[in-house]
């Protein structure tokens, strides 16, 4: 085999781990319902958002709030090692459904507007986009 077929080989390996990753890696509770509408588990964004761990509200977005122009991707990244959430818009445009850490959600926003989103899990964990 030749070093390129071995590194296309490798590469191809490095990506099904990742596609894996991309959705349900890190489950520890046998749950796959980490399933995005209205968005993606790929993508470029412009501003990104992580879901922490917080001793106050289970968990929190952070930041609470971002500002992005229309046509703006928005990335949500799982980081909390202990519980699981979700990113679900209050006017249901979209929803990453139950995902654990590791996982990414992208969504695009194509109208100008004030999104509220949260955690259906905790109520408490709430987060707004700007679309201006
Ligand atoms: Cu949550």
């Amino acid at each position: 085999m030749s070093v390129f077929k071995m590194l296309a080989a490798a590469a191809g390996t490095a990506l099904v781990l990742a596609g894996l990753t991309a959705c349900g890696g890190g489950n520890s509770n046998g749950d796959n319902t980490c399933t995005p509408k209205g968005g993606t588990t790929t993508g470029t964004a412009t501003q990104t958002v992580q879901l922490v761990s917080d001793p106050n509200t289970v968990g929190a977005f952070q930041p609470k709030t971002v500002a992005v122009k229309k046509g703006d991707t928005v990335e949500w990244d799982w980081t909390d090692q202990s519980f699981a959430h979700t990113v679900t818009a209050e006017d249901g445009s979209f929803d990453s459904g139950l995902c654990n850490a590791g996982n990414k959600f992208f969504v695009t926003f194509s109208n100008t507007g004030t999104i509220n989103y949260k955690c259906t899990i905790h109520a408490q964990m709430t987060g707004v986009v700007t679309v201006s």
